[in-house]
């Protein structure tokens, strides 16, 4: 496995359409390898293929929920006691997704993006969808997602467009999050 260079904006290549995949073979599932590693180094919950240069209609997905079932850590900071639980993984990979029946109901995340380092924003999409697929085998599925699987993989579709979650606020508040991102990046 090899972690990749995550393409940031303004990169140009994020900005391409990607490629459906036309056969599902040994090179896609070492590329789909280097996405897992690259996500969870980050870290993240999704990556699109487009993102570390790679212009295939390919995403990988791990929204690493917390166990419930074992045992948690209460932890107290400001005062404020909770528990936190040991996460686990839940590796999904997309090919060839296509975004079916979305709710006219919206719902609204704090996004960010790995190509967007340190910038934060509330985007509204369809609450529910429904996603058809391709597998590692190319098998097709089909499934219906809610709460943060689906907005994460309308997230990623927009990459396969591409389309960035900052292309979604309005423009005062996109400005404000690129004049923020330009002082991050003089900073470091
Ligand atoms: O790590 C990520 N977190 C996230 C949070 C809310 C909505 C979408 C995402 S996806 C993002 C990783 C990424 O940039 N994927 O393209
Ligand atoms: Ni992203």
């Amino acid at each position: 496995m090899a972690k990749l260079e995550i393409l940031e904006f303004p990169d140009p290549r994020l900005r391409k359409v990607a490629a459906p995949v036309t056969c599902v073979d040994d090179d896609i599932r070492t590329i789909i390898d280097n996405m897992f590693e690259t996500m969870y180094d980050a870290p993240g919950i999704g990556l699109a293929a487009i993102q570390v240069g790679v212009p295939k209609r390919v995403l990988v997905i791990d929204l690493q929920p917390e166990d419930e079932e074992a045992e948690g850590e209460v932890c107290n900071h400001g005062g404020h006691e909770h528990v936190h639980y040991p996460t686990v993984k839940e590796p999904r990979v997309f090919i060839n997704p296509e975004i079916l029946d979305p709710a006219e109901e919206l719902a609204s995340y704090q996004e960010g993006c790995l190509s967007v380092p340190d910038i934060f924003a509330d985007v509204d999409r369809p609450a529910t969808c429904r996603v058809r697929y391709q597998d590692l085998e190319g098998e097709t599925h089909e499934e219906d997602l809610e709460g943060l699987m689906a907005t994460c993989i309308q997230h990623e579709m927009d990459h396969l467009e591409g389309i960035l979650f900052i292309d979604h606020l309005s423009r005062l508040k996109r400005n404000m999050a690129l004049k923020k991102l330009k002082k991050l990046r003089e900073a470091a």
